[in-house]
């Protein structure tokens, strides 16, 4: 136990009506929903980066944060990780994610970062036992060190691809002993700021083989976790590679990857690429490649990856929708990539933030879960494809066929309401 987070007691439900700040007011985590408790549902995690490890820093202004275990001893990582089992205790949530640079100090060379990475993760494994708190993904961070400064996988230097390759291997290990049910790869750096400079085939050739050998190696050591891209458009560089769901199950495919990995979509992500956070979920879920979300939330007039806590529970309703409607997580859940906002400097703005977003999912996932029983939606949504049902019989064999059809028929067909507002109605019943 470190005293960083005083005398905060462990967060109850306490319903919708109490006054109690320090509360789960929707977060009944053991509450039957479709069938399944609303933990086992939502599967919420703590991202370590967040919430221990960012400074507060902006692109004009330095740290805001002042914690006690800033600094780049083994020491200092132990504490972080004895401050961040304390706040796993007080939110009881069952899951943390980890980059390898979060958890552990960087080295003077390959090998110091390597033994640097044991030595926590063995700490991190004795802390786990006593907890309950369980490793969703681990990930190597590939983007912060000025050797990625060019890409990790699609750098045009192959000794870089080589030490990302071998960062990996490592990352996979941490994550494998851990247990982790998954391990997550996004491209921080795997894209081009201009082309002036830059040989597009020879980038996504080297990111196929890439991702290609991670998966060889997860069979090679049984990790039984699954393979998890998470997609984003040009932050950090300025075309990233894996932009959105469509284009990076384009380069599975491609590489004969698709069975063998799913994505990570992240709320914010989807916000950039210019697309919805249920479009992303949808069409992942229709290509089969849905795996786990990174929820948080970006403010719509910056135009950044603003990292914020989820607080909208009509947009994360629309999420879990889709989630809920592809069968739920498996291997996945909800991991908050998400921090505070620079100024949030006290220990309860930590606590209180991720509450809030708990609450705000378990409220979106109840609306989402009655929405689906009552079935309306998916009713009108079927009812407006209906034609297809009766008409198999007129399914033709090519284009002359139909201009038969329609010609010899005298066929006329009459424009019906897509009745949007109606269902935009339907929606804000539940939510
Ligand atoms: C950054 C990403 C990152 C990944 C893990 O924008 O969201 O936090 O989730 O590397
Ligand atoms: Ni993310
Ligand atoms: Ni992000």
């Amino acid at each position: 136990m470190s005293d960083f987070f005083r005398d905060i007691e462990p967060i109850k439900y306490r319903g919708p009506d109490t006054k109690e700040e320090f509360a789960f007011r929707y977060y009944d985590q053991s509450k039957l929903v479709m069938g399944k408790r609303l933990a086992e549902h939502l599967r919420f995690s703590v991202a370590w980066w967040h919430s221990f490890a960012w400074p507060g820093n902006d692109p004009f202004g330095s740290q805001t944060f002042e914690r006690p275990w800033f600094g780049d001893s083994m020491e200092l990582a132990k504490l972080k990780a004895d401050v961040a089992f304390d706040l796993f205790a007080i939110l009881g949530q069952p899951y943390f994610c980890f980059h390898d640079l979060d958890i552990r100090p960087e080295g003077r060379n390959f090998n110091e970062s390597h033994r640097n990475l044991e030595e926590i993760v063995d700490y991190i494994g004795q802390k786990m036992v006593g907890a309950k708190t369980k490793l969703l993904w681990g990930t190597a961070n590939l983007f912060t060190h000025r050797r990625y400064m060019a890409g990790a996988a699609t750098n045009p230097d192959p000794e870089v691809f080589a030490y990302a390759a071998a960062t990996v291997k490592n990352c996979i290990d941490a994550t494998h002993q851990l247990r982790g049910e998954n391990y997550v790869l996004w491209g921080g750096r795997e894209g081009y700021e201009t082309l002036l400079n830059t040989d597009l085939k020879r980038e996504r050739d080297q990111a196929g083989r890439f991702l290609g050998m991670v998966v060889e190696y997860k069979h090679k050591i049984g990790f039984e976790g699954t393979i998890l891209v998470e997609p984003k458009p040009q932050e950090p560089t300025k075309h990233q590679y894996d932009y959105d769901v469509a284009s990076v199950y384009g380069f599975l495919k491609d590489f004969d990857l698709d069975g063998e990995v799913k994505l990570n979509i992240e709320q914010g992500h989807a916000i950039l690429a210019g697309h919805s956070f249920e479009h992303e979920l949808a069409l992942a879920a229709s290509l089969g490649i849905l795996g786990s979300i990174d929820m948080n939330r970006n403010d719509y007039q910056s135009g950044w990856d603003t990292d914020q806590f989820p607080n909208s529970v009509s947009e994360v309703a629309l999420a879990y929708y889709e989630i809920l409607k592809a069968g739920g997580f498996t291997t996945g859940g909800t991991n908050f990539d998400a921090k505070l906002r620079r100024q949030s400097l006290d220990p309860e703005d930590l606590v209180l933030a991720h509450v809030g977003a708990m609450d705000v999912c378990a409220r979106g996932l109840q609306a989402a879960a009655a929405l689906l029983e009552d079935a309306d939606l998916e009713e009108a949504r079927m009812e407006r494809y209906s034609g297809w049902d009766h008409t198999e019989s007129l399914f033709k064999d090519g284009l002359e066929e139909y201009f038969q059809y329609i010609t010899s028929n005298d066929i006329d067909p009459q424009p019906r309401s897509g009745r949007q507002e109606r269902l935009e109605n339907l929606v804000n019943r539940y939510v």
